[in-house]
């Protein structure tokens, strides 16, 4: 069987926020979110995932979990099998109680972190031959490890990696535009830990673009970053540019609010 490429997607899973997303956590306690351009911002992101060929199924808000809507964080999930994550947050932990059912029923099998292990899916980066897991803020030795040893039993290769300061997940300053390439902040390219890609870094300024997101034929990219688009045009990738101004306010970009697999692989 040939294998899909890791950003051949057929289905994905997102949640509706709620209108409690406005109180999610962001590192600028300044930063004031609306919940209407927040829903306008994921309304879009759904389209395009529809757009890119995606079956995407919506789960309904959970106002008791203001940051639920970046259902990325408390699941990794592949055609063949799910882990659910322990989010390194106290407020975001029991979004994975909500996310164990909705496994079980999509996954033909699902592993889980255990007590003290904690990893958050933005910390996660699948490339073809490699997973990378980020240590962070929310992402600890302990849960790294355990996500390591759940990953080979699900047949993946993983490293355990820094994140660069200043950032919130690994996610947040790298993503995979193709098989060979990522795009990457100027920090995290220096960082030495992406020997055999090649590396197409975030122009001056535009820092925040480098969570992107490749689905299927297309790369969804920050409608902000004019700099990052016209970069990424010219290196001949297709683009669908999705705005990420208010959700960005809670320090989200557009890997976080999906689960994405491909069935069977
Ligand atoms: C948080 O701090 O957890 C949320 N406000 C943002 C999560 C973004 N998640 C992601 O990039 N994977």
């Amino acid at each position: 069987m040939t294998v899909p490429p890791v950003f051949s997607f057929t289905n994905a899973l997102v949640r509706t926020p709620g209108r409690s997303v406005v109180n999610g956590l962001r590192d600028d306690p300044r930063a004031v979110a609306d919940y209407e351009p927040i829903l306008k911002e994921h309304t879009a992101y759904i389209a395009a995932l529809r757009a890119a060929g995606v079956a995407v199924e919506v789960l309904p808000p959970l106002e008791a979990f203001p940051d639920s809507v970046f259902v990325e964080d408390p699941a990794l999930v592949f055609g063949d099998g799910a882990i659910l994550l322990r989010p390194g947050a106290p407020s975001r932990l029991a979004e994975r109680d909500a996310m164990r059912g909705e496994l079980a029923t999509r996954f033909p099998r699902v592993l889980e972190l255990n007590d003290g292990e904690h990893a958050d899916g933005g910390d996660v980066l699948v490339t073809p031959r490699t997973v990378f897991i980020g240590l962070s803020q929310r992402t600890s030795a302990t849960g790294a490890a355990a996500l390591a040893i759940h990953l080979q039993t699900l047949g993946r290769a993983s490293r355990i990696v820094d994140t660069p300061p200043g950032v919130l997940h690994f996610k947040t300053a790298v993503s995979l535009l193709d098989e060979n390439t990522l795009l990457a902040t100027p920090a995290m390219a220096a960082s030495g830990l992406f020997a055999g890609f090649d590396i197409i870094e975030t122009p001056p300024g535009e820092d925040a673009a480098a969570n992107a997101l490749r689905v299927n034929d297309t790369v969804f990219a920050g409608a902000h970053f004019p700099r990052t688009l016209d970069t990424l045009a010219n290196a001949g990738h297709r683009l669908t540019p999705l705005a990420v101004h208010e959700i960005a306010k809670l320090d989200a970009g557009l890997s976080c609010m999906s689960l994405r697999w491909h069935t069977g692989a």
